[in-house]
């Protein structure tokens, strides 16, 4: 038996004040699992790519794709997100410049000896010349709060909320074709200054963008199996 619950059986009082109507279209199971399939089977191929051409993508169509992350849920729906879309030259270089200056102590005197080790597989250095040669850095902000009716106010989750965006916009990348990398340059208190950002936004996550080049190679390293990361229900061994 289907039970169909209906938001006023729950409770009219319950519903917020002003409500539209929400709907999905109904799909079939198989339709389902056929979208599930072919989204699997292409999101499997999704790398970090840190070998991009300089071949120029369409500013349009990065804005259609920030557009589509900005469509992510977001605590009290504030939207605590700021996308920052470069590709002006004299810029990435700026950026790619303090970025290396940051990962060379980092890399140097920052991480410890595990951490280098857990790298040593993907090949990572303080060397970051994707930051120029990507045709754009998308640098994502989170905003923890901001000034609402001439108060401070906190936002909520930001932390959370963007890194949903993020996410929905490096797997829309991957969905129109173009590679992506998740960098975290750390600290990374040099792009607000850059970018000329104000001090409620915290440099978040920064995301070159482009084509892979032809010669591009990742590190060949697997995903875990599904079962490890996937528990239904209650876990039956011993913890
Ligand atoms: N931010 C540095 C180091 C780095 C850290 C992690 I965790 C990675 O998965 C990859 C790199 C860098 O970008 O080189």
């Amino acid at each position: 038996m289907m039970t169909v619950w209906s938001a006023r059986a729950l409770g009219v009082e319950t519903l917020p004040a002003r409500c539209i109507p929400y709907h999905i279209e109904r799909r079939s199971i198989e339709a389902m699992h056929a979208t599930a399939d072919a989204l699997l089977a292409h999101m499997r191929t999704r790398r970090s790519c840190r070998f991009f051409s300089d071949e120029a993508v369409p500013r349009d169509l990065i804005e259609k794709l920030i557009a589509i992350a900005h469509t992510a849920p977001s605590g009290a729906n504030r939207q605590p997100w700021r996308f920052v879309a470069v590709d002006d030259a004299a810029l990435k270089h700026e950026i790619r410049l303090a970025a290396e200056a940051e990962e060379r102590i980092s890399y140097q005197h920052r991480m410890p000896e595990a951490w280098l080790a857990a790298l040593e597989p993907i090949g990572t250095n303080a060397e970051k010349p994707y930051l120029e040669i990507a045709p754009w850095l998308v640098v994502v902000f989170r905003i923890d709060w901001e000034m609402l009716d001439g108060k401070r106010q906190p936002n909520y989750y930001p932390f959370e909320s963007a890194a949903i965006a993020a996410g929905m916009f490096s797997m829309a990348c991957h969905q129109v074709g173009l590679a992506t990398l998740t960098h975290t340059p750390s600290p990374m208190k040099f792009l607000r200054e850059i970018l000329g950002r104000p001090v409620n936004e915290k440099p978040f996550l920064l995301v070159p963008v482009g084509y892979p080049a032809d010669d591009c190679v990742v590190p060949d390293i697997p995903k875990k199996p599904l079962d490890e990361v996937l528990q239904w229900n209650k876990c039956q061994g011993a913890i």
